[in-house]
């Protein structure tokens, strides 16, 4: 199990209110003292993560995390920490004390839980004082899953941990290419090799297609997009599929023969990491711009700078020439998504190919709580170069939805 990288492991979040006894119940779903416990109200200060076998599921990450109702200004930094691990969790276990009634700040908790899709059980901890009967009113009109348990006593402990077991998400491994190819198929993949290519290699998301195309028993060609056409004559048949970096797709769309297939690496990587129907979705948002509307530009890693960088010039130049509007962008790089995107328009993400899934969908989630457009490069430069319809060919439902939606440029 050590094996499994920690952003495939399902994230189990542990939270409540100061003091319910959440890393008590992280200390008993492990079978050890991991984290400290105290009755000291905000013992846990920062997320504490821990990698474990719950079996019969397999690998998981319990997180203990700080009170929600912590206090002062550092208190407000450990809850934004807290709302952040939540965001990203699987599946989250609402630690309440059994004692008391539902408090305003675990209202606003489930509601966000709620609200976020996110899934979670209630674990009413400290039976052996025995349960408020308001608190079991407000659970029934609830209508949520919760367990009576008490980790001084270790009881309801396993109950729990078989639940979660059953109500953990089903592990639908998202295929970058292999549900669009057979066996046998002939793939193009075409990379083109320019200024702004990485020196002698290919990217991530090119490796993992080419990848997972041969893993599927495909016959993959890897071409440029210089070479696309006598690649094209060379073969005896058309191919069952182009796929192309986003930026060549017109030059690529006017190469491959109607008939045929064509997507971009890009538009792959959406549906993989991110969302590829709320993407599309998202463009819509795109021809209703107005001059002075901020857009985050938002990359998950810190690359090298180019010239003619995609995030920082050639977007914001293709935006600005599409919507003819004065736009105003803000580029976050790195590791880190801001915590207040309501000041944003539209979100424009990179493909995400240093992010876990579940990272991403985090990022996504936070931009669906505010109602924000989001949209990727690649879905976005389809769609300015005019070429949406083509490049979402090979998803039948989503072109559905484009062509229903009978958006403008299309
Ligand atoms: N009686 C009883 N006490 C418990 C139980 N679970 C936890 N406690 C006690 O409750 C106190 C708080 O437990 P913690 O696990 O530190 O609580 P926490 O929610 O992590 O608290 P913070 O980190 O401060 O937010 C400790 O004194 C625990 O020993 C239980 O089931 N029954
Ligand atoms: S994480 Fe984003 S910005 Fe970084 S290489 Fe991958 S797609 Fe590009
Ligand atoms: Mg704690």
């Amino acid at each position: 199990m050590l094996n499994v990288p920690k952003s495939e492991r399902k994230h189990i979040v542990i939270t409540g209110r100061r003091n319910v006894g959440k890393s008590s119940l992280v200390n008993a779903f492990l079978g050890q003292d991991l984290c400290i416990v105290s009755d000291v109200a905000g013992t846990t200060t920062d997320p504490v993560k821990k990698s474990m076998e719950l079996l019969p599921y397999g690998p998981i990450v319990i997180v203990d995390t700080a009170g929600i109702d912590d206090e002062g200004v550092l208190g407000e930094k450990r809850i934004s920490k807290t709302t952040k691990e939540i965001s990203a969790a699987d599946f989250v276990i609402v630690v309440l004390d059994a004692r008391e009634r539902i408090a305003p700040k675990e209202w606003e908790l489930l509601n966000f839980l709620n609200k976020a899709s996110i899934q979670y059980l209630i674990a009413v901890n400290k039976i052996e004082y025995g349960v408020s009967p308001q608190l079991l009113s407000e659970l029934k009109l609830l209508n949520v899953t919760h367990f009576e348990i008490s980790c001084a006593e270790n009881v309801g402990i396993e109950a729990l941990k078989t639940k979660v077991i059953r109500m953990l998400p089903y592990e639908s491994s998202i295929p970058l290419i292999g549900d669009l190819v057979s066996q046998g198929d002939v793939v193009v993949m075409v990379v083109p090799i320019d200024l702004g290519a990485p020196k002698g290699r290919l990217i991530l998301p090119q490796v993992q297609t080419i990848r997972e195309a041969l893993d599927e028993d495909t016959i993959v060609v890897v071409t440029k997009d210089k070479e696309l056409r006598s690649t094209l004559y060379a073969l005896k048949n058309p191919p069952d599929l182009v796929v192309t970096d986003s930026q060549a797709i017109m030059r690529v769309a006017a190469d491959v023969p109607d008939g045929v297939k064509l997507t971009t690496f890009s538009i792959l990587m959406a549906r993989y990491k991110g969302d590829l129907p709320l993407f599309v979705k998202g463009l819509k948002a795109v021809d209703s711009l107005e001059n002075g509307d901020k857009i985050l530009i938002a990359e998950a890693c810190t690359h090298h700078n180019q010239a003619d960088d995609i995030g920082r010039v050639k977007i914001p130049r293709w935006l600005r020439l599409h919507t003819k509007k004065n736009l105003v962008f803000t580029v976050n790089s790195g590791g880190d998504f801001p915590e207040d995107i309501s000041e944003y328009k539209l979100i424009v993400h990179c493909g995400g190919c240093m992010l876990s899934r579940q990272a991403m969908q985090a990022r996504i989630k936070q931009a669906m709580l505010m109602e924000i457009p989001i949209v990727n490069y690649g879905v976005l430069i389809s769609y300015m170069h005019g070429a949406i319809p083509r490049a979402l060919m090979p998803f039948e439902e989503v072109a559905a939805y484009w062509g229903k939606e009978n958006l403008k440029h299309n």
